[in-house]
Formats: structure tokens, sequence, C-alpha cells
């Protein structure tokens, strides 16, 4: 049997009822054959991906808090610090009820690639609890987050581990988790990124993960010949990440038509109204019936089908596994011609696969959502240095890394011989970046 195919057999074993992580690591391995093939012994012989696959550590752990009623609720606590090889362990925190160690372990292994992307100094990892804020009192965000960090303060810091956003978890909740970690180590440090902007945040940081994602579907498409401007763009999620990609898209001339969430989806064919939304979404922290109802154009519909518009571009931003096969088979019959990864793993395996061989150009998010993670590292490099970049600085950084990604994945997909094969590409050039430090720094 093949060294990749061993591994993959290992990890499922030993990692029993966690499909998401053995999807991500199954999607990795798969795209690295080639690249493995070349130094089989080697590799075997280091056991470099078994070490890989293996995080450095989990620790998990219990999150007591009282509600407003007065009654004591518990929740579960996980942060997985997968690879440290070169840089601090970076990544979100996802606090949402469907949380649980394999999502987070799937999340975790997919960062250490991204970030390697990123061209920065960070390594990988993600937290985050099966609590769920929808419908909370802020009180009880706070009691909740005070919780979480007096457990988790004791593992993370400036230049260990860097903890941030993802799904449930956006401005107020890292301001109570700072809060509290200052409070009980007294130490005003670069702990968390995403943070308020007056309080060490960095300008651009809440746009990050969106706008990064139209620079590298621009860019993708600029090298196939393709224009963005005046494409039709059909966006899932309602979210940071969905919202700003909506708003960047809209700046660069495409129109994007849907937004979705967990309830079901707008159809607005004029265009989203990006401050209706944001209105919505960030102030009123309401469903989508509501942007509905105050646009006489837009659609509402309940349920999946976010992906049945006629759309040139789909850029899912929502959560893992949301785009299936028959959206796929949906894009592919109404003309769609890119589709480019906001969230973590949004696209099905089988999915991506039908799109890829119906000739639809497809960016997975570890190369297409690192925008988020680049700009956090942008902030611990201010952080470091006690300054503030303005926003056209950061922005400008942040549209060079996206470029470069595109080009470094572009040129890996073409020198491991899968030319436009941009999932091989970004797997083989995340990887070669952290296998080499690995074996720089022996057997740890
Ligand atoms: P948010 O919590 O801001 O938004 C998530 C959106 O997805 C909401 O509109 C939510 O709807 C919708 N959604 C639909 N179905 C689900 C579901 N089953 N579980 C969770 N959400 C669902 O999160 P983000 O926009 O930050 O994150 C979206 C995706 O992007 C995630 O995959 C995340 O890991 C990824 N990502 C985020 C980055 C960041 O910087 N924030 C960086 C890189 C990737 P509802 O409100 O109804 O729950
Ligand atoms: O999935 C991701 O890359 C994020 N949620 C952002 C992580 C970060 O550290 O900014």
């Amino acid at each position: 049997m093949s060294y990749v195919d061993e591994v993959y057999e290992r990890v499922v074993a030993q990692n029993p009822a966690q499909p998401e992580f053995h999807q991500a690591v199954r999607e990795v391995l798969d795209s690295l054959r080639p690249v493995i093939e070349r130094n089989e012994e080697k590799y075997r012989k280091e056991a470099l991906l078994e070490r890989m696959t293996t995080p450095e550590r989990a620790i998990l752990f219990r999150v007591p808090w009282v509600d407003d009623k007065g009654q004591v609720q518990v929740n579960n606590g996980y942060r997985v610090q997968f690879n440290s090889a070169i840089g601090p362990y970076k990544g979100g925190l996802r606090l949402h009820p469907s949380v649980n160690l394999g999502i987070i372990k799937f999340l975790g292994f997919e960062q250490v690639f991204k970030n390697s992307l990123t061209g920065t100094p960070i390594g990988g990892g993600k937290g985050g609890s099966d609590f769920d804020p929808k419908g909370k009192s802020d009180r009880e965000v706070m009691a909740f987050c005070q919780s979480f960090m007096t457990e988790l303060y004791r593992h993370v810091g400036a230049d260990v581990d860097v903890p941030a956003g993802d799904i449930g978890t956006g401005a107020r909740e890292i301001g109570f988790l700072y809060g509290q970690y200052k409070r009980i180590t007294g130490k005003y440090e670069g702990v968390l990124t995403g943070k308020g902007l007056t309080y060490g945040g960095s300008l651009a940081r809440t746009e990050a993960t969106g706008y990064g994602l139209l620079y590298i579907t621009q860019e993708m498409l600029k090298s196939n010949g393709i224009e963005l401007a005046g494409k039709t763009v059909a966006i899932s999620g309602a979210g940071n990440v969905a919202i700003y990609a909506a708003q960047k898209a809209e700046q660069l001339g495409a129109k994007v038509v849907t937004v979705s969430d967990s309830t079901g989806w707008i159809y607005d064919p004029e265009g989203i109204d990006i401050a209706l939304l944001k209105d919505v979404k960030e102030v009123r922290r309401a469903r989508l019936t509501e942007y509905a109802k105050a646009r006489s154009n837009a659609v509402y519909h309940e349920g999946r089908g976010v992906f049945t518009v006629k759309c040139d571009v789909a850029l899912p931003c929502a959560t893992q596994n949301e785009l299936q096969l028959d959206d796929a088979k949906a894009l592919v019959a109404n003309g769609c011609i890119a589709v480019c990864e906001g969230a973590n793993m949004p696209t099905t395996q089988e999915a991506t696969e039908y799109l890829m061989s119906n000739g639809v150009f497809f960016v997975p998010g570890k190369a297409a959502n690192a925008g988020g993670v680049a700009t956090s590292a942008l902030e611990m490099s201010q952080n470091s240095m006690r300054l503030s970049w303005t926003f056209e600085e950061v922005d400008a950084k942040l549209h060079d890394i996206m470029v470069n990604i595109f080009k470094n994945i572009d040129a890996a997909a073409k020198e491991y011989g899968v030319p436009g094969n941009y999932v091989a590409g970004a797997n083989i050039a995340g990887f070669l970046k952290v296998a080499t430090a690995m074996e720089a720094q022996g057997v740890v």
C-alpha cells in the first residue's frame, strides 16, 4: 500500500466518528501523492505524514456559566494546537452548537496549510465551543466568554497561540475574551486578533476575509483571461465573510444576487443592498426575512437552494459541506464558471469533483479565504511594533498577499503536472513549507 493510503487508513482508525476531519485529511493527502511519491521512503522513515495529521496538542475543557435565570449552564471548550513548525499556533474560535472535537480538528488541520500559504510566520490551530450565542443576552455571552478564557488563558499568548474570530465569534466576543485574558494575566499583549480598533485591532481585519476572497477570485479569473466586472455572483452566508465578500464584489463591478443564513436565502435580482444587509445582520442580529421585508424586489426562500440561481461565480461563505452535488449540478447547468470558497470546506468532495471535471475553476478555502488570517498576522505585526497602519496600507498588503497566494498555487499545480488544479496547487504549496520546517527542526 502506498504511504499516503497507509496514513489515511491510520487517521480513520485512530479518529473514529470524526468524518469532517477524515474528509479534510483525505483531500490534502490525495493532492500530495505526486509530492510524496518523489520522496516516499524518506517521508515514511520520518513519519512526516503521521506527524502532520496528529495535532501537537488538543485541549478539552469544561465551560460553566450562569444564565439570566440563574441556571448554571455547561458547555464543552476546545483548543487544538495543530502545528507550530512555522510560527505560533493561529486560528479562530468557533461558537456554534454543531462544534465537536472532529470539527475543530478538521478546521485546525486546514489552518496549518492555509497559514503556510499566506507567507506569514504563523502555525495552525483552532478552537471553540458548542455554546450558541444566538438568542443570548450580552451578559450571558460575557459570562460564557469570561469562563472560556479563565481556562484558555494558560494555553495561549502573543508568542504561543493567538486565537481570533470564526462562526459565532465576532467583535463582541473577542472584546470579552480579551478583557478576561488581561485581567487574569495582567498582560496587555496581542493574544487575540480581530480586536476592536480602540484596543489594538487592525483596520481592515473585519473586511479582510471577504475582500481577500474577491482579490484572489479576480486574480484567478484574470489569469484565465476573464474579467470579474459585469459578472453575476451568488453568495451563501450572511455573516462576516459573506457581507464583505458582497461589498467588495460590488465595488469591483460584479452584481451579487444572493445571500443566505441557516434558515433560508434571499434572491435580489437588482443586486444585494449591502447597507441594508449590514443593518439586519450586524446591528439588529435578525433573520433574512427582515431584509426581504425592507426590499420589495427581493424574494425570501425557506431552506436550501441558494446555488440554484443563474450565476457566473459562486462564493460559498457559510459553513462546511453546504455546497453539495445537487448544487454543483445546478451551477454547471446554469453556466457557472468559477467557485471560490469563502468558508472552510463548504464544498463536499463529490461536488468539488463534479465542478472540476466540468471545467469550473475552483479555488479551495485554504487559499481563497486566507485573507482573514493573513490580516490577523498583520495585526500581530502591528501589535509587536506598537503602531497601526492605515486602512489603505493594510488593504494593499492584503491584496499583495492574495495575488501571491494565487501565483504560488498556480505555479505548484503546473510544477506537479496538474495545471489549473488549484486544489492540488494549494495543498502542495502549503505542505512544502511546513514539511521543510518540520524536517529542519528534527523529531518533535
Ligand atoms: P458568521 O458567524 O459571521 O456567519 C456565518 C453565516 O453562515 C451566518 O449567516 C449563518 O447563518 C450561516 N450558516 C448557515 N448554515 C450554517 C451552519 N450550519 N452553521 C453555521 N453557520 C451557518 O461566520 P463567518 O462569516 O466568520 O464564517 C463563515 C465561514 O467562513 C466559516 O466556514 C468560517 O470558518 C470561514 N472563515 C471565516 C473567517 C473569518 O475571518 N471570519 C476566515 C476564514 C474562513 P445564521 O446566522 O442563521 O447562523
Ligand atoms: O478560518 C480562519 O482562517 C479564521 N477563522 C480566521 C483565523 C484568524 O486567526 O484570523
